[in-house]
């Protein structure tokens, strides 16, 4: 799809067959609930496919960024892990398990960790700007970005479009979980936008019990390097008492697109403040709507387990209003269904909500909104992306047929150390690149 004006794709990640519960996200509630449990990668890989696909019906654009090579024999070999490869799988499992579950995380799926991304109209230099996350905070996380740098620029290689930049250092003052701590608010996706850059901490003083896993100077470090204009930029800082809640991200607890914020009450630690600096940024441009859900109405707790701000809030072709895609946990969980019936018979900005099924990313703390980046295009940028990576309906269904025949109905922790899983992946990952013109990845 690529059409003669700036539209905004949302870019999932495919979810991959090593798919598991490792249970290894300190302060991601679901994740350390759902530790050890069974997983089902090929009905993982199938409900994030059919999510793509709702868009891709709704005319929306649609891409996907391709999972990462697991078992990531890189990480276990640099940990001095040496011979064959059933070899390393089964040292690794005898005397590193924490090392072997790392190596075979499928976390790459949740593709709004994988970039902050700033679209050209608000660059200096005019290009689309992507800075890959270091994820440095969590060890199966870390060791994402060279991989995903690898599918940024087989995607969004062409330089005079793109500048995909390295990940920042590793250092935990650098601290950088990418689009999921960033919103970008206009008045269409064409013109210049307000950016908000949330952060969990200043330096490296924990002020919080669960980590805070993103950094003001990560923030601000990605301000200069995409060239933002001051003026239209802003930094604002998580609430302690959020991420203790477990919204480890802000996105757990606040979405935003075009004029709209929709948050929690709890989202930021002075959430006032923000909202008045986000008007004076916008003033002249956009007229902020914001959506705000008081504490009364849904508790931290019950944002947290429905995710309902983990929702994709999208301008649906045909519609006057904003629609919000949110998991079914959200319609399950008595204050956020009340919210959003209330929500959508209101005058507010969102006018209706779609529930969609994401159940096993969502048992690893993964919402549809942790499952796309956000990329906002010219039409001269959807030209000189690479073709492959975007979607329609018969590719998804190559991609869903695929995953059907390559992928495992289940996975435990039993299965980390069989050479023919590992194989298995590698097989399954192949055909995917294939699919998607991307063997170069291979
Ligand atoms: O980083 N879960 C991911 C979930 C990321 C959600 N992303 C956004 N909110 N944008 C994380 O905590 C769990 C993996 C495991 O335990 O197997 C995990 O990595």
């Amino acid at each position: 799809m690529s059409g003669s004006e700036t539209l905004e794709f949302n870019f999932d990640g495919l979810i991959g067959p090593s798919h598991n519960y490792a249970g290894m996200s300190d302060g991601n509630l679901a994740s350390t609930r759902n530790a050890g449990d069974v997983s089902n990668p090929c009905e993982a890989a199938l409900q994030g496919l059919e999510k793509m696909r709702l868009l891709v019906r709704a005319g929306l654009g649609q891409g996907v960024l391709p999972p990462l090579p697991r078992p990531n024999f890189d990480l276990l070999v640099s940990a001095g892990f040496h011979g064959s490869d059933a070899q390393i799988l089964e040292a690794a499992g005898k005397s590193d398990l924490r090392l072997l579950k790392a190596a075979f995380s499928a976390s790459s799926m949740w593709a709004a960790n994988a970039a902050t991304v700033s679209p050209s109209a608000d660059a200096e230099d005019g290009r689309l700007h992507f800075t890959p996350a270091n994820l440095s905070t969590m060890l199966h996380r870390s060791a994402e970005y060279p991989d995903t740098t690898a599918n940024l620029l087989a995607i969004f290689g062409d330089p005079d479009h793109f500048a995909v930049h390295s990940a920042l250092p590793t250092h935990e003052y650098y601290s950088d979980e990418g689009a999921a701590n960033h919103v970008r608010l206009s008045s269409s996706h064409g013109a210049g936008g307000v950016e908000v850059f949330v952060h969990g901490r200043e330096g490296v003083s924990a002020q919080t019990r669960f980590p805070a896993r993103q950094t003001r100077l990560a923030c601000e470090s990605i301000v200069r390097s995409h060239g933002l204009t001051h003026d239209r930029t802003l930094h604002a800082q998580q609430s302690a008492v959020a991420i203790d809640a477990g919204a480890f991200h802000n996105d757990v607890v606040c979405v935003g697109t075009l004029d709209t914020l929709f948050f929690h009450e709890h989202a930021f630690e002075n959430s006032k403040d923000v909202i008045r600096s986000i008007r004076e940024a916008a003033s002249g441009a956009f007229e902020l709507q914001t959506v705000m859900v008081p504490d009364d109405r849904v508790p931290l707790s019950d944002a947290v387990s429905s995710y309902l701000f983990n929702s994709q809030l999208l301008a649906w072709p045909g519609e006057d209003k904003l629609v919000l895609l949110a998991p079914t946990e959200t319609r399950e969980t008595e204050s956020t269904r009340v919210f959003c019936e209330e929500m959508v018979a209101s005058n507010g900005p969102i006018g209706r909500v779609e529930y969609v099924d994401v159940r096993q990313s969502m048992r690893n703390g993964g919402g549809p909104a942790c499952l796309r980046l956000r990329v906002v295009m010219t039409p001269a940028q959807q030209e000189a992306c690479h073709p492959g990576a975007l979607l329609d309906e018969a590719k998804i269904d190559r991609l869903q047929d695929i995953v059907r025949a390559t992928y495992r109905d289940r996975v435990s922790e039993a299965d980390l150390v069989d050479l023919e899983f590992a194989n298995e992946c590698r097989i399954a990952r192949e055909a995917l690149l294939e699919e998607l013109d991307l063997l170069e990845l291979a």
